[in-house]
């Protein structure tokens, strides 16, 4: 059908015959524009920091371009869209994630060069914006990435903090300092403020009956601003949003107290709106219950919903329908008040009935579990929702009385049960469970890897389980091979492309099986292992750089980066470096000439809070501080705690992996996902059976990993035997690293005591020296392998072919088919009116 077009698209049509166009001289120029007219800059004289800004400002010109016409074909089509709610997106650096998509590197490296600059350092110049602790932060970024890569219609809502994690520094003496992340400083060419886009939000207050439905009046008021960046995906048009709120003081002014004359104080309450978006909480996996931590959710909850239902109203439908075009994740409990939110909208603002509300808002919600252990498990005291949130706490009390009802009705006289099931935990104060609120109120619930998901269904919600099986899925979870492989190790991506003779690999990751057939060819072999030396050839001069330590390449890289926490057992990793330390020490000459080197390299960041996590990284930095400085070893083992681990530093330092570790105690990782990161990177894995280590393993063979400790079934009982008794390891390399940090050889006794005492037996929650002896035996397999190269690089080329299952594509096209029912659109240009005229 001809579509209409008015005069005025016509006139704008005709001005703007073509977009952007993307020769080497029409990007120049785009560039040079933004430096006299969007920075204000002379064009004869900008420095590297001004040449990313402008640059990055004419990438988000492209991108805004396909970002108007996306949304407005969604629009059009009227497709059904998914909203992705999570407290962290850590997207990393923009600017080369965005050329790749957009396929126009090569022009913009020809331009800047022309203007005298290195698109790589150029690069470099753009802060990382670290709105995230770790993996399920880091997950929503590369979901968003293959949202938009296979064409999903969808949108990621979160919080624009002022502060992002914290930058990590390490004192002279080896402890972890904490600096705020301002990361705004020089502000954020991809954002777009719109200070038209707004809501209020509402906190406190009373709850009034006005004879047709409740109102909540009074109380504070703060309003949510939107800030959009644009979502790129990998050789499509389609342009995705990321919107994220910030709190501003709401307009209406309290006009008591300015009358009053206290106008200072006025304007101070006005200021205390902004601490809401200020900072993010520093924790990954242990539960703070802190007032402001609530308010963050129900702020960017509250803000997200109206947006969406405000959308969903442009066209004139019932609310009834809002499942038909909405499908709303919940990325861990975090967002979980927006199920009474949803509740609160439609019976209090659109007249709905509870029936209908409650039908609908269940079709709407799915939730994400990415944690099973206990203190991680989000609850709040009903004293402090009843005070912030007075409207949802009615609400959350309704939806669990007619929830408990349905369980009365099948399981009589069963109060354990009634117990088990309840939203509300009975005790001293008395407690919201949220994870139970998710489950209520959701169509699905998943885990993150399929050893995950059973303990959700087993050990978590085995009451829900049994009444609605089909409820509780698992969606392994995957990350993008454009970041993660394209982006962050070009060396390698080459000899892919070259070898699959083409790089539709890049978006298509099940090509890479087509590797598997080379496998024995010596030049793939010699290729696999020039990359290697290419980025650990890189990593090495960064440990120069940084620490005056000259390691050598042939040494076998050995990484372990991930948040420090006891569940990741970083401890086991530095006991068993001090054993290798302890072993060459007393190595003959010849015995050495045998020896295979190593580079140990830990990094991550301990929550401020967490006492026991910021000794490990002081005991790592003494170990490293012996170790190096030891004649008697020297380049048979270096050690290097990395300072401030964060997405950056983890795109430059995992392509140089030879082998890395994911040894947490079985059951306690959910997932992981750098594990899949570094096999992609063609390295192999020392690891325990858990989370996606064992999905891992099921693709790639086990002779391609090495594999140890305790089984998840086995874990209840060895923890029993040890705490009572029956068991008492008698490793005597573990004694002796044992005696020697207990004589302050690394660190002081304030760090040593009560790491020590964690290892006594009774104390042992994780089981370290449970499985100290078969992770040395693992050690000591991985030692033996590295010195068969040729074998060595035929396991990680096998594995690279073999890992196809671990994108974030599959992952997300197995949420669109089974959780979202979402089609795949992709933008027809055809349908846009002015480019029909
Ligand atoms: O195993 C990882 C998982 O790969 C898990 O620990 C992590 O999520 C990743 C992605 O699924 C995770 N983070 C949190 N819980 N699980 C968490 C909890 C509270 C605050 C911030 C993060």
């Amino acid at each position: 059908a001809a579509v209409e077009v008015s005069e005025k698209d016509k006139i704008i049509h005709n001005i703007m015959t073509q977009y952007l166009p993307r020769d080497v001289d029409s990007i120049l120029k785009q560039i040079v524009n933004h430096v006299e007219y969007t920075l204000a800059r002379t064009k004869y004289n900008f420095d590297e920091q001004h040449a990313y800004q402008a640059t990055a400002y004419s990438v988000r010109d492209r991108l805004i371009e396909s970002w108007n016409d996306t949304q407005q074909y969604f629009t059009e089509k009227d497709v059904k869209r998914v909203y992705y709610l999570s407290m962290e997106f850590l997207m990393g650096r923009y600017l080369n994630n965005a050329l790749l998509n957009l396929g126009i590197e090569s022009q913009y490296q020809g331009a800047l060069k022309k203007l005298g600059f290195d698109l790589d350092e150029v690069e470099h110049q753009e802060r990382d914006p670290g709105l995230g602790n770790g993996g399920l932060g880091r997950l929503a970024a590369c979901f968003m990435d293959s949202l938009a890569t296979i064409n999903y219609p969808a949108w990621g809502y979160g919080i624009r903090y002022k502060y992002g994690m914290f930058e990590q520094r390490i004192s002279k003496e080896g402890y972890q300092i904490e600096i705020p992340d301002y990361w705004l400083t020089a502000g954020n060419p991809w954002e777009i403020e719109r200070l038209d886009v707004k809501y209020p939000v509402r906190f406190y207050g009373e709850i009034k009956h006005n004879g047709k439905h409740y109102e909540w009046q009074g109380g504070e008021v703060v309003t949510a601003i939107a800030y959009d960046s644009p979502i790129p995906g990998y050789d499509t048009y389609n342009t995705l949003n990321l919107r994220l709120w910030s709190a501003t003081p709401a307009s209406e002014f309290d006009l008591d107290s300015f009358s009053r004359g206290d106008y200072y104080s006025a304007v101070a309450s006005k200021e205390a709106a902004e601490k809401i978006s200020s900072v993010l909480y520093p924790n990954d996996a242990t539960e703070a219950g802190k007032e402001l931590r609530l308010k963050q959710q129900h702020f960017f909850v509250s803000a997200t919903l109206q947006d969406v239902v405000r959308r969903f109203k442009k066209k004139d439908r019932p609310l009834t329908e809002l499942h038909t075009k909405v499908a709303i994740q919940l990325n861990d409990t975090h967002p979980t008040i927006g199920i009474a939110e949803l509740m609160r909208i439609f019976m209090d603002h659109e007249s709905m009935g509870w029936s209908a509300a409650w039908a609908t808002t269940t079709k709407v919600f799915s939730y994400t579990n990415h944690t099973v252990l206990p203190e991680a498990l989000e609850r709040w005291s009903v004293d402090l929702v009843e005070k912030l949130l007075p409207r949802h706490m009615q609400i959350i009390y309704e939806i669990n009385r007619r929830h408990l009802e349905e369980v009365v009705k099948k399981y009589p006289g069963d109060g354990d049960k009634l117990m088990r099931m309840s939203i509300i935990e009975e005790g001293f104060p008395k407690m919201v469970r949220m994870a139970v609120l998710a489950v209520v109120g959701s169509h699905h619930v998943n885990g993150v890897a399929a050893i995950h998901s059973g303990l959700v269904k087993s050990r978590l919600f085995p009451d829900f389980y049994k009444e609605q099986p089909d409820k509780f899925l698992n969606m392994t979870n995957g990350v993008t091979p454009r970041r993660w492989m394209q982006s962050a190790n070009p060396a390698l991506s080459e000899v892919i492309s070259r070898w699959l003779e083409t790089d539709e690999w890049v978006s298509n990751y099940e090509l890479c099986r087509g590797l598997e057939q080379f496998v024995d060819s010596a030049d793939m072999q010699r290729e696999f292992r020039e990359a290697k030396r290419t980025n650990k050839k890189r990593v090495a001069e960064r440990i120069k750089k940084e620490f005056g330590v000259e390691v050598s390449t042939d040494a076998m890289f050995d990484i372990q980066v991930k948040r420090i926490h006891e569940y990741k057992r970083q401890l086991m990793n530095v006991l068993s470096i001090i054993c290798r330390y302890n072993a060459i020490k007393r190595m003959t000459p010849a015995e050495k000439e045998e020896c295979v080197p190593r580079v140990c390299i830990i990094g991550g960041k301990a929550a401020a809070g967490y006492v026991i996590a910021k000794h490990i990284i002081r005991l790592i930095n003494g170990v490293s501080k012996v170790v190096n400085n030891d004649k008697d070893v020297g380049d048979l083992l270096k050690v290097f705690f990395m300072t401030n681990y964060n997405v950056t530093l983890a795109e430059d330092i995992i392509p140089a992996n030879d082998i890395s570790q994911h040894i947490s105690t079985a059951g306690m990782e959910a997932s992981g996902t750098s594990n899949m990161k570094f096999v992609m990177n063609g390295g192999l894995i020392i690891g325990t059976m858990d989370g996606a280590n064992i999905e891992i393993r099921e693709e790639i063979g086990n002779d391609n990993m090495f594999i140890f400790g305790l089984l998840e079934e086995e874990i209840d009982r060895a923890r029993n035997e040890l705490k009572y008794g029956g068991y008492q390891h008698t490793d005597s390399r573990l004694q002796e690293a044992m005696k020697q940090i207990e004589a302050n050889k690394y660190c002081g006794k304030d760090v040593s005591e009560p790491l020590l005492k964690n290892l006594q037996p009774y104390n042992d929650y994780y089981l370290v020296t449970r499985d100290f002896s078969s992770y040395m035996d693992a050690q000591a397999r991985v030692d033996e392998e590295y010195k068969n190269q040729t074998s060595w690089v035929k396991k990680t080329i096998t594995s690279v072919a073999r890992m196809g299952k671990f994108s974030s594509d599959r992952t997300i096209r197995e949420y669109g088919e089974q959780i979202w029912n979402l089609e795949a659109t992709p933008f027809v240009p055809s349908s846009v009116a002015y480019k029909t005229v």
